[in-house]
């Protein structure tokens, strides 16, 4: 059972503008046009005219990634949900890019793996070194069985709890991996290759991409391309949040983190293809899993740029990370929200939601899906091409 999260009310206007330009006699197409806008289509449409045409690039397309034209965006927060890290808003140009439609399968994933005999960051041991650095000085090493290959796993509380203490919910399961989404006893099958990936770190996600010649999107690219080419706004699908009688996406419904209720036929992740995709194609850009993305996390990145350009053109992020929650910990931001979303806790089921982890870390809700500039895809075509 998979719900919407495309524009349909802009859809349905669309379809009937549609209509109404198809019978001439009764109606002049200039002033019908004019009628059939909505506020949402006609700021689209104003946007659009100072815009580069929406030419997608000649054949052949890279298999599986759908074409996002260049375009300029307001990016940052919309609504009474958006956090102090989503501002200011700010003007941003970008050029047009191919990212994948679907966030990485387990059936990818495993290619990939097969291919390179990849090991994943849940599937080696912790390195204490590195772990030390992102903890307060003189935290004593912990036993060395403690620091054996494991990941986060959601594992609800037996009932309500304070949502001021995530280890609550979260617990480290020593076996956890990708392959392993819950725990060694949860071996994947067959039947699991159409789920997103998960229990990959940014590392991994990164070296997926290189394998394939493509690349993890920024934050800029990401944020845009799930608005599907409408203007930034509170949701991607318009102004009305998810409850539990208005399931746009697969996120959490019910009392978090204790009581779901999965009316959206979901309590973890649902297969990548599984819901209605946007105007530019893109499936479950909101919610499912998390998303890396290439750029360190700042909480004032915005802040930091705004003050540079009027407009920033393909923004790449700052050269460094800096959480002012955990200094320590250097951050890499994940964009979208996941199964887990909720109202309640944290609300980034938005367009402009930024999440931010330890590029080390893997989550049961944390995948990926990869971009890839033209440029790139015909160099690639290219050496494809080319005889060994
Ligand atoms: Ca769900
Ligand atoms: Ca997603």
């Amino acid at each position: 059972m998979t719900f919407s999260i495309s524009s349909v009310p802009a859809r349905l206007a669309t379809a009937f503008c549609a209509l109404l330009l198809s019978i001439p006699t009764l109606l002049a197409a200039d002033s019908s046009t004019e009628q059939c806008l909505t506020p949402t289509s006609r700021a689209a449409s104003l946007l659009a005219s100072s815009q580069p045409a929406a030419t997608t690039p000649p054949k052949p397309h890279p298999p599986g990634m759908v074409w996002i034209p260049a375009g300029e965006f307001d990016m940052g927060g919309v609504g009474p949900e958006a956090r102090p890290d989503e501002f200011p808003v700010h003007r941003v140009r970008l050029d047009g890019f191919w990212m994948d439609a679907t966030e990485i399968s387990n059936a990818e994933f495993r290619r990939f793996v097969e291919e390179t005999g990849y090991i994943t960051t849940a599937e080696k041991n912790p390195e204490w070194e590195e772990i030390k650095k992102q903890l307060p000085p003189g935290t004593p090493k912990p036993d060395d069985s403690v620091l054996v290959p494991g990941s986060l796993v959601f594992s609800p509380p037996a009932g309500p709890v304070p949502l001021n203490n995530h280890s609550l919910w979260w617990q480290w399961v020593k076996g956890a991996d990708w392959k392993h989404p819950l725990g060694p006893h949860s071996r994947l099958s067959k039947a699991h290759d159409s789920l997103p990936v998960v229990h990959v770190s940014w590392d991994d996600a990164v070296a997926f991409c290189q394998w394939a010649g493509k690349r993890l999107p920024t934050e800029a690219e990401w944020e845009y391309a799930s608005l599907g080419g409408e203007p930034a706004r509170r949701f991607t699908w318009g102004d009305t949040p998810p409850s539990d009688s208005f399931v746009p996406a697969n996120l959490w419904q019910g009392d978090f983190p204790h009581n779901p209720k999965t009316l959206d036929g979901h309590l973890l992740s649902a297969p990548v293809d599984s819901d209605t995709p946007n105007a530019y194609g893109l499936h479950h850009m909101i919610g499912n899993v998390w998303e890396w993305c290439a750029d360190w996390y700042r909480e004032d990145t915005y802040k930091r740029r705004a003050e540079i350009d009027a407009v920033s053109v393909n923004p790449q992020g700052p050269d460094s990370s800096l959480d002012p929650s955990e200094p320590s910990v250097p951050k890499r931001v994940n964009r979208g929200g996941s199964f887990l979303c909720d109202a309640s806790y944290c609300a980034s089921y938005r367009p402009a939601a930024r999440m931010k982890t330890s590029p080390d870390s893997g989550m049961i809700h944390t995948g990926f899906r990869p971009v890839l500039s033209d440029p790139d895809w015909r160099r690639l075509l290219e050496k494809n091409e080319k005889p060994d």
